[in-house]
């Protein structure tokens, strides 16, 4: 493969680097989870399926990001019925921002109520106690992750008010923010679904928490195409103004990651690849993701590579 070829993201030799196999008790897969750097180790905050079908929040911790994974033994983030009825079917797909100045970790997960997905936050320490602040946004909407910096004062979040996501009414990412996490406004589409026969038409979202970068705050989305044979989740890359994130500087017109791999291509929904967490080690980016909704599997990329790539974008 010539350099021009080369993929941007490389796969762990050996992903899938956790499955359901490695649980300390029954459940279904385990996929998009949340990531963090903590003192040179990987936590990694996974969604699992139970046998029900309901997802709840488990802690997996690693030295070195992909073996030797110390699982918590029993549901580490639970719906909480008495508190949250929101939580009815489950807790899903957290995505973790560290907030410097305060020490915290909050965590954008998605509420899966009985009239649809919602956006909630939870903040914690340390991962074994937490604190819920609520659903921010009403049914449907996920797909959520904050900034980890203020802007003018105001938190910001992106997040994906669902809608019917069809030709007619596609799902686009919005930005919307808020003085004190709780009340949140100001809301605008930020990146549009494209249309047509795109790899990105008519649904995308938000995929790990935005990552700031000298040329700006580097995202990942994931875009949904329907097919005869069913819908393929593959990644693509944009940057927004570091200053003013409701400006698209960058956005790939390619993907820039898409299932190829058996365990990615075949599962309990083939051809997904969704992720909700990465890790940044110097240049190294690890990009955790879901693969097929089944396991989960680790890619690398070079953050000065991935800015190349899109800085040669069209803006
Ligand atoms: O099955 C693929 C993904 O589908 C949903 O994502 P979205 O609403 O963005 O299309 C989510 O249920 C996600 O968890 C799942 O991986």
């Amino acid at each position: 493969m010539s350099d021009g070829l080369k993929e941007l993201f490389t796969r762990h030799p050996s992903n899938p680097i956790l499955t359901v196999d490695d649980w300390p008790y029954r459940a279904n897969s385990v996929f998009n989870a949340g990531a963090v750097e903590i003192d040179g180790k990987t936590l990694l905050l996974v969604r699992v399926e139970d046998r029900r079908g309901i997802s709840h929040l488990s802690v997996a911790r690693s030295d070195d990001g992909v073996s030797n994974w110390k699982i918590d033994p029993e549901e580490t983030f639970s719906a909480d019925l008495d508190n949250h009825p929101e939580e009815l079917w489950g807790v899903e797909d957290p995505r973790i921002t560290f907030v410097p100045t305060t020490g915290e970790y909050l965590i954008a997960y998605t509420a899966y109520s009985e009239t649809g997905p919602m956006v909630a936050l939870a903040r914690t320490r340390d991962f074994r106690k937490f604190e819920r602040l609520g659903t921010i946004m009403p049914p449907e909407d996920k797909d959520a992750a904050l900034f980890p910096v203020k802007f003018d004062g105001r938190w910001a979040m992106i997040h994906r008010p669902y809608g019917a996501a069809s030709e007619h009414i596609p799902a686009h990412m919005w930005i919307s923010f808020s003085p004190d996490l709780k009340h949140w406004g100001d809301t605008r589409v930020l990146m549009r679904a494209r249309r047509g026969g795109w790899w990105d038409a008519n649904k995308i979202g938000l995929s790990p928490p935005p990552m700031e970068t000298p040329s700006g705050w580097l995202i990942l989305y994931h875009g949904v195409r329907k097919t005869a044979a069913g819908d393929i989740y593959r990644l693509g890359a944009a940057l927004l103004d570091r200053d003013d994130p409701t400006k698209v500087i960058r956005r790939s017109n390619e993907w820039v990651f898409s299932p190829q791999e058996t365990y990615e291509r075949v599962g309990d929904v083939g051809e997904v690849v969704f992720s909700c967490g990465w890790v940044r080690i110097d240049d190294t980016i690890r990009l955790y993701y879901g693969a097929a909704d089944t396991t989960i599997a680790m890619a690398q990329a070079s953050v000065s590579e991935l800015l190349d790539y899109l800085v040669a974008c069209p803006s």
